[in-house]
């Protein structure tokens, strides 16, 4: 049996993962998990306890790492601080986490020579203009913008050295905007969803006009299950699944679909550094790997989004109070 140890596993887009690796695999999975603010063990409940291992740790623990490393065949490493504002608030975690527990893992990976895959975001390339006809491709020059995307940027490109310096067996791929259930309620489309449940007025950032190119997460964790199958080492993969959006288009969908007026929503203080647009050319990972995403309609993975965030207030709701407390002291 096939033993995958799961970084941050306990977070939006590891738990769709394991619980994906689950369902269709007979790996057994270990997760590393800090369980910060954002990490939440009940995003894993209902996976059997023969499947996987919970270790409650921080990937900057070297004994912890190296002792872990030796158990498993390969690590699939999505641990990180990801949230584009706190970074912008305080962003020594994200120097620690993304950066410092990046090198602690491939240092592992290197010691006992296992496979290696490193997650990441489209965001390492700054961004586009609205009307630019080119996307991302794989070699697209890095230009990170926030304090967030540049500690992904520096992670990619420690991976990167590992791999030529010393041969270590890794793959990297960067990922668009994922959306879906257990998603953290600091986020863009779950923030607007409770709010209106809560009775709180949405808040949109500026005009709105950013675009983010929107990917279920579900697809996410098939393109890094593929990758992790079939990648060549040393490569990076672009995963998108062409679902570009302004956010003014997806508050309306929101509030459209949650039965409210399509203008209930504030105008607040934009995010300083303001990515405009996002956009993926997935080609790569689709000709030579294979892959295709299933979430074809963005609506309708919205709406059973809206529905999931309905009826699991319990998973959200000790976390929405210091969320929109933090948010109220920007002006957000
Ligand atoms: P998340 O914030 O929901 O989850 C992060 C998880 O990592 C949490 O469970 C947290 O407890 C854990 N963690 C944080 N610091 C840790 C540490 N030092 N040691 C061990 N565990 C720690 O994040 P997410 O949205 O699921 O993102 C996961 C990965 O995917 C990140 O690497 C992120 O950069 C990348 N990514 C995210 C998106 C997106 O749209 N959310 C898109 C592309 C790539
Ligand atoms: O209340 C809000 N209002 C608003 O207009 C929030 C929280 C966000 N926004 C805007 C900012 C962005 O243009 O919505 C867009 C999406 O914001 P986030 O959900 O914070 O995501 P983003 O900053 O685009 O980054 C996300 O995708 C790439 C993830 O958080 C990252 O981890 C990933 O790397």
């Amino acid at each position: 049996m096939t033993r995958i140890l799961v970084t941050g596993g306990a977070g939006f887009i590891g738990s769709s993962f394991v619980h994906h690796v689950v369902e269709n695999t007979d790996a057994h999975v270990t997760v590393l998990d800090k369980l910060t603010y954002a990490g939440n063990r009940a995003s894993l409940a209902g996976i059997p306890a023969d499947r996987l291992r919970f270790v409650r740790g921080d990937i900057t623990d070297v004994d912890l790492v190296d002792s872990l490393f030796t158990e498993v065949d390969s690590v699939v490493h999505y641990a990180a601080e990801s949230h584009n504002d706190n970074s912008l608030h305080d962003p020594r975690p994200f120097l620690e986490t993304n950066i410092v527990g990046t090198y602690t893992l491939l240092e592992a990976a290197r010691h006992h020579n296992r496979r290696f895959h490193h997650i990441s975001t489209d965001e390492v390339y700054g961004d586009l203009e609205l009307d630019d006809p080119d996307r991302f491709t794989e070699s697209t020059p890095y230009a990170p913008s926030s304090p967030y995307s540049s500690t992904k940027a520096g992670s990619d490109l420690l991976v990167r050295a590992w791999v030529r310096s010393f041969g270590v067996h890794a793959t990297i791929s960067n990922c668009s905007n994922n959306y879906g259930p257990y998603q953290h309620v600091e986020k863009f489309i779950p923030r607007q969803i409770t709010n209106v449940i809560r009775g709180i007025r949405p808040k949109l950032y500026g005009a709105g006009h950013n675009v983010r190119d929107w990917i279920h997460a579900d697809d996410h964790s098939s393109a890094v299950l593929t990758i992790l199958d079939k990648g060549t080492i040393g490569e990076t993969y672009l995963i998108g699944a062409d679902g570009e959006k302004d956010n003014k288009s997806v508050m309306e969908l929101i509030l459209t679909e949650m039965g409210q007026p399509m203008d209930a929503y504030d105008h607040v203080i934009d995010r300083a550094g303001h990515d405009l647009r996002y956009a993926i050319d997935s080609t790569k990972l689709r000709t030579e790997l294979g892959w295709a995403p299933k979430y074809g309609n963005f609506e309708a993975g919205l709406a059973s989004t809206i529905d999931w965030y309905k009826k699991n207030e319990a998973w959200w709701a000790p976390s929405k109070d210091a969320t929109e407390a933090f948010y109220a002291g920007r002006g957000q």
